[in-house]
């Protein structure tokens, strides 16, 4: 028997991820960088077992259903391929997304099943490496492995598409969410990739222009200005529902309080404020800002939205284990 708890935070792309190459193997059409997130994280144990009978999933200590086991089932297999084992295996996962956060959490969930797989079974892959096996899961799951600002490159295998630490972003970094509903996203991300990569005339332009930012963004990140980054980050996010407009069917993923965070973010910035919104495949609308302003910035923000609706995140950290202490907190025992 052996066992493994992780912890991964989730993470804000500045320069998108928008459209596969590769559906199967989640191989993206441009490359992305994005700011992982302190407030937000899953964390993750895993059991293996000979004496195992079947793969289990739990979440938020409430057994899954039989399709949605068979999803992480199809994950597992990728490690007990690597690793030529054939146990099955007890996943218990549990997400620290505030519930008014409206956020997804794929990207955390995957990224701290990878982690919690590599120990369990002793593979010691090294993160870039096990990067391109969270990729499998989900792709934003790639970048979160690594803490402060991460690029995905978008290689050209499945075996270089892989995550890059860019920097750490301990630099008066942050981001105030704004929850503006949070609900279940109508339109998914993968059905949302794939309508507009077939159908927007837009979408050419969207990874043309996708590679130039990353190219300035990573100038910006290194020569740490903020100013140009935040006009990087939300002339990206723009561009990005730019393209899906131009779906046929169009998609749509503002809703009217959406439109209100982003004018509001305009009003901040006309005041002095440095601040700039970015909008992921659903209505919330994330404001990257100075830390040291983010109070500030979310105070402004109690005229248009209730407190329970912000949220203030630092950059957050890597994967890493859970000490037994933490992991007994949830009765997850590491011997
Ligand atoms: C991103 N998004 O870069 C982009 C921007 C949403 C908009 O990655 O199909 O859950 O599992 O690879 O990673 C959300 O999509 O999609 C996402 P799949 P994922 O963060």
């Amino acid at each position: 028997m052996s066992k493994a708890a992780v912890r991964a935070h989730t993470n804000i792309a500045l320069i998108k991820y928008w459209g596969k190459a590769d559906e199967e193997l989640f191989l993206p059409m441009n490359s992305s960088l994005s700011l992982t997130l302190n407030g937000l994280y899953t964390d993750t144990f895993v059991e293996i077992s000979d004496a195992f009978t079947e793969d289990q999933f739990r979440l938020n200590g409430q057994l899954q259903s039989e399709k949605e086991t068979a999803k992480i089932s199809h994950f597992l297999d990728l490690f007990r391929k690597e690793a030529n084992r054939n146990e099955f295996i007890h996943v218990d996962s549990v997400n620290h997304v505030p519930t008014a956060a409206g956020l997804a959490s794929s990207a955390s969930a995957f990224a701290a099943l990878a982690g919690a797989l590599n120990m369990a079974m002793g593979l010691n892959m090294d993160l870039q490496t096990l990067s391109t096996f969270a990729r499998r899961g989900s792709g934003s799951a790639t970048r979160s492995l690594f803490g402060g600002f991460v690029e995905w490159q978008k290689g050209s295998s499945s075996k270089d598409s892989m995550a890059i630490p860019v920097d750490d972003a301990d630099w008066d970094i942050g981001m105030v969410i704004v929850a503006v509903n949070k609900s279940a996203k109508k339109i998914s991300s993968r059905l949302g990739m794939k309508q507009t990569v077939e159908t927007s005339p837009f979408y050419p332009a969207w990874v043309e222009s996708a590679e130039k930012d990353l190219v300035a963004i990573k100038k910006a990140i290194q020569v740490q200005d903020f100013e140009k980054l935040g006009q990087i980050t939300e002339h990206s996010a723009m561009k990005m529902h730019g393209s899906m407009m131009g779906a046929a069917t169009p998609i749509i993923y503002f809703e009217p309080d959406s439109i209100k965070a982003i004018q509001a973010v305009r009003e901040l910035r006309e005041q002095g404020i440095l601040c700039y919104v970015t909008m992921d495949a659903g209505p919330n609308v994330k404001v990257l800002c100075r830390l040291s302003e983010a109070e500030k910035i979310k105070e402004k923000l109690t005229a248009y939205f209730s407190t329970e609706q912000l949220l203030i995140s630092g950059p957050g950290k890597g994967i890493r284990s859970l000490t037994p202490e933490e992991a007994a907190e949830y009765d997850w025992s590491l011997t």
